[in-house]
């Protein structure tokens, strides 16, 4: 293709990511809460959840919430791993159509937990997902939900935070992309607010971010248990050095605290969404202006490449016709002589003339 085709179909690439099209993409595994979660942020009862011991979605489905002037897509996906292989291979089409309707997106990625520890199975999936999609830190918001909210110990958040430092390969994970969720009542509105406040405001710190696809998401059942298997034993030598951090979790301890303290109202934390997608609008927009002018440029020098073109074209015409003139003109007087030539070879020759000289009749000549 060529370089001029290829920035073709960049500004039309442009045009099609330029537009309204961001996603917030909620995974994690099944019974986690994505879709409790989702109907939260969206303030209604649009997707089916349930308590249920098989899988509850199935397919994936995404509403739009209005954040400014623009809407963000809320995915309701299934769960990654599942009993059989064949219901995981369907859940991983599902999880990479949402990535192929909405590439420019925020990934909430939801952890269950298990009398506090986080699930095996959890981190496998987190793992498997990054490897094909690689979450990038500017878009990845980490969430363990369901959490009782009298029983923890002080440090929970602290000790959870290093433990998932751990844990989760190639990613950082912070104060500000993880977390922490109350398990609520369903029917207390005023709990719902305050969950819908918090993911909001960890949310809103985000800009969705373009997710390419790598490789397959990669989960294959036979070997689902060795690593699980793999995580525990890091999570046992955790365990075991934990004096080792416990510096470190006391220091994500208070900031995480301090991060709770800080959060604003809905209100703020909706003012502060809308001015972020304001200024990443602002920001393509001005990069798909400097893609047009480019554009625009290589159309105009291409054009006066083919006029300049035109004009060699044209002058080589004429000078080729004025050559082909010459020629016709040659060969017109050449074939004139030709004729000549023929006309003179087949005259008969002159009759001899016999020529006296003067002086002595005797003698003659013969010409
Ligand atoms: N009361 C209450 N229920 C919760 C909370 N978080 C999750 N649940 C419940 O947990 C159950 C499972 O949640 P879902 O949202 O269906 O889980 P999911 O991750 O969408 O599961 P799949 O659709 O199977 O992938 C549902 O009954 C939810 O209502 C919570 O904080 N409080
Ligand atoms: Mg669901």
């Amino acid at each position: 293709m060529s370089k001029f085709a290829q920035n073709a179909e960049r500004v039309d690439q442009n045009i099609i990511n330029t537009s309204n099209q961001h996603g917030l993409i909620i995974l994690g595994n099944s019974g986690v809460g994505k879709s409790f979660l989702a109907n939260i942020l969206l303030g209604r009862e649009a997707f089916v959840h349930k308590f249920s011991s098989t899988s509850v979605t199935h397919s994936t489905e995404f509403e739009e919430i209005q954040i400014g002037y623009h809407p963000l897509a809320i995915f309701n996906i299934p769960g990654l791993i599942e009993a059989e292989q064949e219901r995981i291979d369907l859940n991983k089409k599902e999880i990479d159509k949402a990535f192929a309707q909405r590439p420019n997106s925020i990934v909430m990625y939801v952890f269950g937990q298990q009398g506090g520890r986080i699930r095996e199975e959890d981190v496998v999936a987190f793992n498997a997902i990054n490897a094909a999609y690689p979450f990038r830190s500017k878009s990845l918001v980490l969430v363990v939900n369901g959490i009782p909210k009298k029983k923890r110990e002080s440090d929970y958040e602290g000790t959870t935070l290093v433990l998932l430092q751990q844990l989760l390969k190639g990613v950082d994970v912070n104060n500000r992309n993880l977390c922490f969720l109350d398990f609520i009542d369903e029917d207390d509105q005023s709990e719902k607010q305050r969950i819908k406040e918090q993911l909001l405001q960890t949310v809103v710190e985000f800009t969705p971010s373009k997710h390419e696809k790598r490789q397959e998401i990669e989960i294959i059942i036979d070997q689902l248990k060795q690593a699980k298997q793999l995580i525990k034993e890091q999570q046992a030598k955790f365990e075991a050095e934990r004096d080792r951090y416990m510096e470190q979790i006391g220091y994500s301890q208070d900031l995480l605290n301090e991060t709770l303290a800080n959060q604003k109202s809905e209100k703020e934390s909706f003012e502060r969404a809308i001015q972020r997608q304001e200024e990443m609008y602002a920001e393509q927009k001005r990069r798909f202006e400097e893609e047009c002018k480019r554009f625009e440029n290589e159309l105009q020098n291409a054009r006066k490449d083919a006029d300049h073109s035109q004009r060699l074209y044209d002058l080589i015409s004429k000078d080729r016709e004025a050559t082909q003139q010459q020629i016709r003109a040659v060969q017109e007087a050449n074939n004139q002589l030709q004729a000549k030539l023929i006309e003179i070879a087949s005259r008969p020759p002159p009759e001899p003339r016999i020529i006296y000289e003067d002086d002595d009749s005797s003698l003659c000549v013969i010409s």
